[in-house]
């Protein structure tokens, strides 16, 4: 079987790819070191608390297309024309696919964040930290860890034909929140935030749209090298666990949307069976969206410490 054959069939079968490390090392490693150039990676990020409690902004915190995006300053054509990059998206989009967005995400050191905030986030399953970083750094997305979840759970209301592109920059060892993905989570197409999750175990994790339909599923922690490329469907359960290394994770995430003027791709076909299932315009249960400041509420985290 082809390189390309075997991943696509590993999209239809399992809605992911890992493509290993085929990106160009320099060249990543070169990109990384401009980005670690751009500010002094530290707690001099953060907000400080009072500003933060007198004016808690929940709202538009993370990088847009066009809009505070520091993705969009370098020239990522040896991600973007790479031919293992354009080939596979073209099979599994069709060929005017389109990317909806690109931007580093970064994992947060534990000594980054400053004292008050620990307490803040500790209890939170989706530890986006944008509200509390000042707002010229706000050109990346900082997590602390953000518990299994959709990619989907951004495109409210939507059928979910675009896929998630993860690009790591770094060599990413189990101690820099490598990713943990459920292999096949699409199945059951859309389901509400925080997911019915039993069992987390490093290779396995049951799963179900309720307590009765769970089953087992095969888990994959995605350590691995820089250069490393992977692919997942917007219905496919992954998180990762708060970052451990003193040095962050930075890392480049693809949104990319299917040729809207081509039908029955494979993304179509992965989709096929849940099409009806659009996800729900509520798509989180763990956040009141109707307070003003978004109040958390309390559910158990599966990916714990
Ligand atoms: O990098 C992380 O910690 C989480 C990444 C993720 O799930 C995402 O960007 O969608
Ligand atoms: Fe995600």
């Amino acid at each position: 079987m082809t390189y390309l054959s075997k991943n696509i069939n590993s999209f239809s079968d399992d809605g992911f790819i890992d493509f290993g490390p085929i990106l160009d090392k320099n060249k990543c490693s070169k990109l990384l070191e401009q980005v670690h150039n751009t500010r002094e990676w530290s707690q001099n990020l953060f907000r400080s608390q009072e500003a933060c409690l007198s004016d808690p902004q929940v709202k538009k915190t993370n990088p847009g297309k066009g809009i505070c995006n520091l993705a969009e300053n370098y020239d990522l054509d040896f991600i973007e024309k790479h031919p293992v990059f354009t080939q596979h998206l073209e099979r599994i989009l069709g060929s005017n696919y389109r990317i909806l967005l690109q931007k580093f995400v970064v994992g947060v050191p534990n000594d980054w964040v400053p004292d008050w905030l620990k307490a803040v986030i500790e209890p939170q399953l989706v530890s986006n930290l944008g509200p509390y970083i000042k707002k010229q750094f706000r050109d990346v997305t900082y997590f602390r860890g953000i518990d299994y979840h959709m990619d989907l759970i951004d495109h409210p209301g939507t059928v979910g034909d675009y896929v998630t592109v993860y690009v790591y920059l770094d060599d990413v060892n189990g101690n820099m929140s490598p990713l943990h993905l459920v292999e096949k989570s699409h199945i059951f197409g859309a389901t509400k935030f925080p997911h019915v999750i039993l069992n987390d175990k490093l290779d396995s994790i049951e799963y179900g749209e309720d307590q009765e339909s769970v089953r087992k599923f095969r888990k994959k922690i995605l350590t691995g090298k820089c250069g490393s490329v992977y692919l997942w469907s917007s219905m496919t359960l992954h998180g990762t666990k708060p970052h451990e290394s003193n040095l962050p994770r930075i890392s480049l995430r693809y949104t990319i949307q299917k040729d809207p003027h081509q039908a029955n791709t494979l993304v179509d076909q992965l989709i096929e069976p849940v099409r009806n299932r659009k996800a729900p315009s509520l798509m989180r249960d763990d956040i009141d969206l109707n307070s003003k400041n978004h109040q958390q509420l309390k559910f158990n985290k599966t990916l714990k410490k």
